[in-house]
């Protein structure tokens, strides 16, 4: 048997568990680890700042649907990561982050760079751990990388102490995990005929698709229920792509910036059926006017997200495609006819609103180089988009098809978010095109990481949608605070020096006609790109619920006629 460092112990388990790529940032209390990496085939990746690399785990997982890895040191490296593991648990994204800690001895002292990392992640972990002991560090280990997959996926946090690290024991990796074992039973036969009889009364249903379609791989049982039953699906921000965006049933993003014809048959329909989504008030608006005349059938694996914020008339608990695949054969075709029909009407309504059916007058409109991005690369791209109005744009304008192409932080909503996620999509799909979508206040909140592109010779093309301003406050401001834009404007430097400077090509693009040009040629080019986009600067976001307001209550795109536009 092998008689093993701590630190050797740490690399070993991460082999075991098939992890090919960590993202950190090395320290004092974790050097034992980072000096025994050397000898192992796990390949780092040192990003420019903690918080990079939890954002990298991350955009790995999301991509991959594999465990991110993100490694710090004690203090200010464990607190750097702290937003990157909440973005992760609001968006249940499985992580493990290992931290080391001071020495064992002194735990408790104020020791330098002493934080106690596990009380501070306690409510944005899905469970963490301080390992004091070498013989803990692999049940530990192995224990994490389940928790962090297992039923509904989060980020998890090891913290381990030097003293750990370079302590000695057997190696044994433990092939159990003795932790309860959460019992998924089939749903009762009663429970099944309730939904089925549910589903066959309803006139005006509509799906509404989640994130946990995409973490269970729901998306052929979501696509034969749809199709079979004729149901429109309705898709959260996370759910897009788990349900193909031309498809003719397909109803786009709902709620605060859906799309209205989306809004409306929410709030028309009489039967709902939520799968793998919880109800997020950016999905819901005013709960107490939410979707008044249905019944709500809820499919989801976590059952505390069940009647959290929505009356729930049936509750069906369990793994989406579990769930489903035992509905299945009770449910019937349905044509629906009456009720498509209405929402095409919507649907029509909404299109001849579009900035998109407006006339190019020279002015470089963001939804207008999202959608030339969408044409360009056949919607083949991996877009990662950060936070704010371009978030919105590319959920509306590009029309993802397959799950995993949209990498964005929903729950958190994290500024900063997209590059150094888009670093981590590309190790986990080095084939792959990938596009980083951000707003120039989200890109410079991350822009270092732009370097460590360059250190690991990675291809991506970045899109900065530059309006001047922290867009989507901005309109926030426009909307309900009378244009008082205060803290809103935000200079930027050279985009085009800037990708200059960390060794990558730049393209400024100031008008509509050279938006195709600088995209292919970003796509052409064997480098990463950033094409700066100066877009309009006082453009919003259509259409809008605002906060709290109620979900038919939406600000429409204004008509371009009477706008005179
Ligand atoms: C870390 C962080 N800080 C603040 C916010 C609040 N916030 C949401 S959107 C936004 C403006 C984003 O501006 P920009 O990145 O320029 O993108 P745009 O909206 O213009 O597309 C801000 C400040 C946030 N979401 N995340």
């Amino acid at each position: 048997m092998a008689i093993l460092t701590g630190a050797q112990i740490i690399w070993e388990c991460l082999v075991r568990e098939g992890v090919e790529v960590v993202f950190g940032y090395p320290g004092g209390t974790i050097l034992p680890a980072y000096d025994a990496m050397l000898d192992y085939p796990v390949h780092h990746v040192l990003t420019r700042h903690e918080q990079g690399a939890t954002h990298a785990a991350d955009g790995y997982a999301r991509a991959s649907g594999k465990v991110g890895v993100a490694i710090a040191t004690s203090g200010p490296g464990a607190t750097n990561m702290v937003t990157g593991i909440a973005t992760a648990m609001l968006d249940s994204v499985p992580m493990v982050c290992i931290t080391g800690q001071v020495g064992s001895s002194v735990l408790g002292s104020d020791a330098f760079q002493e934080v106690d990392v596990t009380g501070v992640t306690l409510p944005i972990t899905k469970h963490n751990y301080l390992v004091t002991h070498v013989e803990d560090i692999a049940p530990t280990l192995h224990e994490a990388f389940y928790v962090a997959r297992e039923g509904r996926p989060g980020p998890v946090l090891v913290d381990i102490t030097k003293d750990a690290q370079n302590a000695k024991t057997e190696f044994v990796y433990p092939t159990q995990v003795h932790l309860p074992k959460r019992a998924t039973k089939p749903i009762p036969e009663a429970q099944l005929a309730r939904a089925a009889d549910m589903i066959a009364q309803a006139k005006r249903p509509v799906i509404l698709a989640g994130h946990g379609i995409l973490l269970s791989g729901a998306m052929r049982q979501l696509r034969e229920f749809a199709e079979r039953t004729q149901t429109p699906v309705a898709l959260t921000l996370l759910g897009i792509g788990v349900f193909p965006r031309e498809h003719p049933l397909c109803l786009g993003m709902m709620g605060m910036h859906g799309e209205a014809y989306a809004n409306r048959a929410v709030q028309a329909a009489d039967l709902l059926i939520a799968v793998g989504m919880r109800f997020d008030d950016r999905v819901t608006g005013n709960l107490k006017t939410y979707s008044p005349l249905s019944k709500k059938i809820h499919i989801e694996i976590d059952p505390s997200e069940v009647a959290k914020n929505v009356h729930v008339d049936l509750p069906l608990i369990g793994d989406a495609a579990g769930v489903m695949n035992q509905l299945m054969p009770l449910i019937h075709p349905e044509p629906h006819h009456d009720w498509l029909e209405q929402i095409d009407e919507w649907r029509d309504d909404t299109r001849a609103r579009d900035i998109i059916a407006r006339d190019g007058d020279g002015k470089l409109l963001p939804p207008q180089v999202i959608r030339d991005l969408w044409k360009a690369t056949n919607g083949d791209a991996i877009v990662v988009s950060d936070v704010g109005q371009n978030q919105m744009w590319e959920a509306q304008y590009y029309l993802h098809s397959a799950p995993r192409t949209l990498i964005t932080s929903g729950g958190l909503g994290t500024m900063g978010f997209a590059l150094p996620a888009a670093m981590g999509v590309k190790f986990a799909r080095p084939d792959a095109e990938v596009w980083v979508v951000a707003g120039d206040g989200g890109f410079q909140m991350t822009q270092a990481e732009l370097q460590t592109l360059r250190q690991e010779g990675l291809k991506i093309n970045i899109a900065i949608l530059n309006n001047g301003f922290l867009g989507m406050v901005r309109q926030w401001q426009e909307f309900f605070y009378k244009r008082r834009y205060a803290a809103t404007p935000i200079t930027s430097p050279d985009f085009v020096k800037l990708a200059e400077a960390h060794g990558h090509t730049g393209i400024l693009v100031t008008k509509q006609e050279e938006v195709m040009p600088a995209i292919q040629a970003a796509r052409e080019n064997a480098g990463t790109v950033v094409i700066e986009f100066r877009v309009e600067s006082e453009e919003s976001v259509y259409p809008m619920v605002p906060a709290g307001a109620d979900l038919h209550a939406m600000i429409r795109r204004p008509i371009l006629e009477q706008i005179g536009k």
